[in-house]
């Protein structure tokens, strides 16, 4: 039995990793990137999840982001979200890497934990640089404008920026010690992020994923167990 095995190998980790994206948090109501829900007024997030987009048409882009923390904001941590805080308290080392910027991995009671691409929550001013949490829903006047004058971004990462310094290498380090690294609800298809697995199963890791459908690393992955996040990772426990 697959379950079982994973089970077991979870249990005898002595360090965990845990990589989580979109997958995890559809359960909960949120639309995941790519595949079914994933287009907003008929545009792919590919084309509105970068710099040029946002340089191009800032209007349209905060648009999508009101839009999504307005959804955010009504939704709970799932099963799958609370499973995963659970093994946090289990095991000796452990660390989850997040590739999504809601926050119900913490409202779900994760406490080490990275944001690989940022937060909802928080904004970035393009003149002066400064970075402030904002929770106001809907934002007004939209785009935010900073104290200073300058316009406001989401404090997320797009394609084609680097990713969070420190956020990065305590993933790595993550990857490097980890005996067990699970994957749950990621297409596997970003970089750097899609890496870490693939660090971690060269330095010894078995590689668990959790997933609705095959991906690009379930070939990899030492055990695939397909279904709901919600449904799975509870039974891990
Ligand atoms: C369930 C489920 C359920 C559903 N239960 N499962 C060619 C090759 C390699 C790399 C590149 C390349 N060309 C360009 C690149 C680099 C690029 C990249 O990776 N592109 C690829 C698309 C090809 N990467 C970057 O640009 C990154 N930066 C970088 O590389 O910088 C280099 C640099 C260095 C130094 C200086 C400057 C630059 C940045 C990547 C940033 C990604 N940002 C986004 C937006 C964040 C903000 C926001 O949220 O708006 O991050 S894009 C989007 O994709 C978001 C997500 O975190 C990320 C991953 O998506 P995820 O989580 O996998 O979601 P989905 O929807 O794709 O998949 C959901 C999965 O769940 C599916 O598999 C479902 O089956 C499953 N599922 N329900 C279980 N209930
Ligand atoms: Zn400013």
């Amino acid at each position: 039995m697959k379950v079982a095995e994973a089970k077991k190998w979870i249990a005898q980790a002595r360090s965990l990793a845990v990589l989580t994206g979109a997958g995890i948090s559809a359960e909960s109501g949120l639309p995941t990137f790519r595949g079914p829900g994933g287009l907003w007024r008929n545009f792919r997030p590919e084309q509105l999840a970068t710099p040029e987009a946002f340089h191009r048409d800032p209007q349209l882009v905060w648009e999508w982001y009101d839009w999504r923390r307005s959804v955010h904001a009504k939704c709970e941590p799932n099963a799958g979200h609370r499973a995963i805080a659970e093994l946090e308290k289990r095991t000796q080392e452990f660390l989850l890497i997040t590739q999504n910027v809601d926050s119900l991995h913490e409202r779900a009671g994760s406490k080490r934990i990275v944001h690989l691409h940022g937060s909802l929550w928080r904004v970035r001013c393009l003149v002066c640089g400064g970075e402030a949490e904002n929770t106001q829903v809907p934002l007004d006047p939209l785009p935010p404008r900073c104290a200073c004058g300058g316009m406001l971004r989401p404090d997320v990462v797009w394609f084609g920026e680097a990713l969070p310094q420190e956020a990065m290498e305590r993933a790595l380090q993550a990857a490097y010690s980890a005996d067990v690294f699970l994957v749950a609800g990621t297409a596997s298809v970003v970089y750097p992020a899609a890496a870490l697995p693939h660090v971690a199963k060269q330095h010894g890791a078995r590689v668990i994923e959790v997933n609705l459908e095959a991906t690009e690393l379930s070939a990899v992955a030492d055990i695939t167990l397909r279904g709901k996040c919600g449904g799975i990772l509870p039974g891990l426990l």
